[in-house]
């Protein structure tokens, strides 16, 4: 196994997108993997520890001083944060404005961006230090476009968008790359959380789509990261083939 590794830590690395983006970069990284399940934690680990060296935090982002002293305490070994991927987020509900519940809008604004600058804070004292890093923030689509029912989950990706621009900005004199990708469908566990593991409403979603899935999102970071140092992807949107817009999707 390959010494002195860059280091890449990843959010939300128990499903999905984080998952397929744990074995897409394990064959370069060393990987901090970020999640709330132990089990699916301790199951990656054992996995990939074979390619390379693993360090497992468990936490859920929405609880900063958890968040801050787990990143915060790493040995020197793991400090050195080189690339932070700010993927951890979920839907809650798909509702009218006027029907949406408030546990929901908690849950998408808590974790989706609070949750986001929670982890960012710690990374950014070790990259701000080193004067280099990469941060890659997961927008969306629905943070570029509204949709129906969108609303709440819209505004939390929107938020990431401003985020990600101030971050850019903010980050220059430091030498930090700030990308933000923006998938469009992506068949993963996300529909079946939006919707509260109602099976036939997640299938819905994808019907006739052919959506991209968690792998086709992990090479779109992959090569985000691996452009050459003067280079940086700064925003980029990602979709199906079958899908124009949050709105229009050919269903064959
Ligand atoms: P998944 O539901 O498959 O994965 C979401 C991941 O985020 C899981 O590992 C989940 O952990 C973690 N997570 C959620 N809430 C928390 C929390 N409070 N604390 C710690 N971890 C948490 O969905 P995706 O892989 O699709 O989603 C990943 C990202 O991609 C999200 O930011 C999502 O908004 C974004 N995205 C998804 C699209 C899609 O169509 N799927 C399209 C565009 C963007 P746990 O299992 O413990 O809940
Ligand atoms: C997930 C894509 O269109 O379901 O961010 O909001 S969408």
């Amino acid at each position: 196994m390959e010494k002195n590794k860059k280091i890449a830590l990843i959010t939300g690395a128990t499903s999905g997108i984080g998952e397929s983006t744990s074995y897409e970069l394990a064959n370069q990284f060393s990987l901090i993997l970020c999640g709330r399940n132990t089990d699916k934690l301790k199951e990656l680990e054992a996995s990939l520890s074979t390619k390379t060296k693993v360090k497992t935090l468990q936490f859920d982002v929405r609880n900063q001083q958890d968040v801050y002293e787990k990143i915060s305490s790493l040995g020197n070994d793991w400090k050195n944060i080189d690339v932070l991927i700010n993927n951890a987020g979920n839907a809650h509900g798909l509702d009218f404005i006027h029907e949406g519940k408030i546990e929901d809008w908690d849950m998408m604004i808590d974790t989706n961006v609070k949750g986001l600058l929670y982890v960012s804070k710690p990374v950014l004292d070790i990259m701000t230090k080193n004067n280099c890093g990469h941060i890659i923030n997961i927008g969306s689509i629905a943070g570029k476009e509204l949709y129906p029912k969108g609303n709440i989950y819209c505004a939390s990706k929107f938020a990431v968008d401003a985020i990600s621009q101030g971050m850019r900005i903010d980050l220059n004199k430091f030498n930090i790359k700030v990308s933000q990708i923006n998938p469009g469908l992506v068949e993963t566990n996300f529909s079946m959380v939006r919707f509260k593991d109602d099976e036939d409403k997640s299938k819905s979603v994808y019907h006739g789509v052919d959506p991209l899935v968690g792998d086709d999102v992990a090479k779109v970071i992959s090569y985000v990261i691996n452009c050459p140092e003067n280079v940086n992807i700064s925003d980029i949107t990602v979709l199906a083939k079958s899908q124009a817009s949050s709105t229009v999707v050919n269903r064959g």
